[in-house]
């Protein structure tokens, strides 16, 4: 034993290390997340997204987040180990002025109305429960023209792209972007179920970046009406990207769910951890034998492989986002129901 301990000594000197003594913990038989199931409470975190409000503005803070940060990954600024999520606030009359990265970016509208987004020269309103997107390297800022505040949710790769050191940003010479496109014609063009006769589309992400809220919750109230149902996830959709039915953005997956009122789901799990949040609702979601109870506005989070077993004490409906895309990608999705 003695011969090992002094030979591992030796050849760390050559930043060598023997296999055999991490092997279980390189390969595991199942995935070990670090992440661990946590649910914040909106009704907690409110008043801290407001006072931020009253301490910095979004010119000074560039984005005025609060990021929410996984009590299994102390000081990572990550909610998974695959992804970054925070709560934005923007207040009347407020820019957050336009940056690109190579990060890409998501937008779940939770409470205001009236705050606009701006992507790739063109501007759109947000609505609570709009879901949009910030497809990597696409100059984007926020405004807010209203009267009340606007908070999200934001859902970014940051950890995914750092696995490849391949982050880029840069600011835009002005505040804002120039608009180079009215409102609406990205969704006349290619959300109609028609696209241009002659197009490029230079991008894997969808040329789509707002999904409203009245168009998806008005499908999923159709389809569960007409009897579409899952024991264990309930009417659960995927948001996509029109020209190829494939996710929305190449490395984040994102959904929307209906769970009728009295909805007790089945267990089931996946490798990929999710991020929840309640869009309207109440009920819990126990993750890995342990109760979470939700309403609106609340996130919680799923880790890999863990067991997630939803119910719904009124009709709810919930948007989620997870590393989806990468693992189907890379052959390493693994999903079950109990
Ligand atoms: C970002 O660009 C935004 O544009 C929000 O609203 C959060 C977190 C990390 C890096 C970039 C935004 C972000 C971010």
């Amino acid at each position: 034993m003695n011969d090992r301990a002094d030979f591992y000594t030796r050849i760390s000197e050559c930043k060598l290390r023997p296999l055999w003594e991490v092997l279980d913990d390189l390969i595991p038989d199942e995935p070990k997340p670090k992440t661990q199931a946590m649910l914040w409470r909106y009704d907690a975190i409110r008043p801290f997204i407001l006072e931020s409000g009253r301490l910095i503005t979004a010119q000074e803070a560039v984005r005025r987040v609060l990021v929410l940060e996984n009590p299994g990954l102390p000081d990572s600024s990550l909610i998974t180990s695959a992804l970054y999520s925070g709560l934005q606030l923007i207040l009347p009359g407020e820019i957050a002025s336009s940056h690109r990265h190579s990060q890409s970016a998501l937008r779940f509208i939770l409470e205001g109305e009236g705050a606009y987004t701006a992507v790739d020269g063109e501007r759109t309103i947000m609505h609570p429960g709009d879901f949009i997107i910030t497809p990597s390297w696409t100059w984007h800022d926020h405004g807010n023209e209203s009267q009340e505040p606007v908070v999200w949710l934001d859902g970014l790769d940051v950890p995914i792209v750092a696995l490849f050191d391949a982050q880029f940003a840069e600011r835009y010479p002005e505040q804002m972007q120039q608009i180079a496109r009215a409102e609406g014609d990205s969704e006349a063009r290619w959300a109609s179920n028609m696209q241009p006769l002659t197009h490029e589309h230079r991008r894997r992400a969808s040329p789509i970046f707002n999904y409203p809220y009245v168009t998806s919750r008005a499908a999923l109230a159709k389809l569960m009406a007409d009897g579409m149902m899952d024991a264990a996830r309930g009417v659960k959709m995927r948001y996509i990207n029109p020209l190829t039915g494939g996710w929305a953005m190449p490395t984040i997956g994102t959904f929307l769910q209906l769970l009728p009122k009295g909805f007790a789901g089945r267990p089931h799990r996946a490798t990929d951890a999710a991020v929840y949040c309640c869009a309207e609702g109440e009920g819990s979601a126990t993750i890995a034998g342990k109760r979470f109870d939700w309403g609106p506005h609340d996130v919680f989070v799923v880790p890999s492989w863990q067991m997630l077993e939803l119910s719904a004490s009124a009709e709810s409906v919930l948007f989620s986002f997870s590393d989806r895309p990468v693992q189907e990608a890379l052959d390493l999705l693994r999903e079950e129901v109990a």
